[in-house]
Order: structure tokens, then sequence, then C-alpha cells
């Protein structure tokens, strides 16, 4: 079976939860007292889509201001980014669209945005509007789930539909290159007989 590893950056407000969904969706575990992190840690975690193997690379970024020059680092090559915010807190959905913002001016062309609203535990507590998150998420084509990293809640999900935003290995879009190869080098095989 293929393997393909996929680069995928957490990125979003300290505290909202980003290191929570990494450690349940690899560890499948919850530490209320996890530590704050300092400027970028990294898993990885193997799962299978379809007839291809999908290795996530994650790297979840610290929310920091003093960090965030640095995110290019995380974004650049990535396949996907993945966004949280925390349903319990209208600025860190402002903080959300800076970073929609800035990957689009200097993030992957072809790069999967998935948002994530977190914390859909603490529903008594909202500030942000399910509704409002979902209608911004598909305007701008990103993946779009309320998650909580605390009871489990649509966190393999996110992942699951990542993938399956990935363009497989055997689509239109990488076959056309092996075309373009396949042409090249027939031409080379024509200059030399
Ligand atoms: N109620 C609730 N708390 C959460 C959830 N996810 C994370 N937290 C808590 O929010 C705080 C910040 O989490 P952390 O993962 O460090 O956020 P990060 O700074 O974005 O990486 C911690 O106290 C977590 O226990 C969740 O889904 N529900
Ligand atoms: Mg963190």
């Amino acid at each position: 079976m293929a393997l393909r590893e996929l680069k995928v950056c957490l990125l979003g407000d300290t505290g909202v939860g980003k290191s929570s969904i990494v450690w349940r969706f690899v560890e499948d575990s919850f530490d209320p007292n996890i530590n704050p992190t300092i400027g970028a840690s990294f898993m990885t975690k193997t799962v299978q889509h379809h007839n291809e193997l999908h290795k996530f690379l994650i790297w979840d970024t610290a929310g920091q201001e003093r960090f965030r020059a640095l995110a290019p680092m995380y974004y650049r090559g990535s396949s996907a980014a993945i966004i949280v915010y925390d349903i319990t807190k209208e600025d860190t959905f402002t903080t959300l669209k800076n970073w929609v913002k800035e990957l689009r001016q200097h993030g992957p062309p072809n790069i999967v945005v998935a948002i994530a609203g977190n914390k859909c535990d603490l529903n008594d507590v909202r500030e942000v509007q399910e509704k409002d998150a979902k209608d911004y998420s598909e305007s701008i084509n990103a993946v779009f789930v309320e998650t909580s990293a605390k009871n489990a809640i649509n966190i393999n999900e996110l992942f699951i539909e990542i993938s399956r935003r990935i363009p497989s290995a055997n689509s239109s879009a990488t076959s056309g290159k092996g075309f373009k190869l396949r042409r090249q080098s027939s031409e080379a095989e024509g200059k030399c007989c």
C-alpha cells in the first residue's frame, strides 16, 4: 500500500486547544493540565485512507505573538493547515480570520484549510455560533467541524476530512504531471534515434 507523508500545521490563538487536539488524535487522551507549547512540537500518526496510508507529520505551533514570525516555517510545504478557535471566545475567531488572510497571501497555493471550533463541550458559554463559523468556512471552501479534544468529539473526523480533500496520488492533477513526463521522455527518445 502506498504511503504518503502529509505535512499538517496547527494555527490559532494560545489556549484554544491546538495541542489537546493533537494529543487526542495521536494518543487518544486528554490532559487538563497540558503544558503551553513553546515554539512548536512535532508528532506523527498514520491512518489508512482508501488504498493509501496517510502519515500525518503534525506541527503544532505556539499561538503567542512572539512566535508568530516563525509560522511560515510550519505552513510552508504543508498539505493542510488546521486553524483552531475556541467557541467560547469570540476574539479567537477573529484571530482565525487573520490566519486565513495570511495563508492566502503567503501559504502554499493548494493548501487544504480546516477550521476547528474547539471546546464544543462548553456549549453553555458559547460566544461563536456554529452557523456563523460554518457559513464563513463554506465561503472560503474550508473544512469545518466543531470539536472537543476533552470529550473526543470530531477529532478523528477532522483528519478524515483532510484526507478526503487531499488529491489522491492517481488523481487527474498528478496524472497530468505524469503525462508531461512521458512526453518529455518520448521526445528525448525521438532525438536519440
Ligand atoms: N473544556 C475543554 N477544554 C479544553 C479542550 N481542549 C483544550 N482544553 C483546555 O484548554 C487549555 C489550553 O489547551 P492547549 O491544548 O494547551 O491549547 P493550545 O495553546 O492551543 O495548544 C487547557 O487547559 C486544556 O485542558 C476542550 O475540548 N474542552
Ligand atoms: Mg499548544
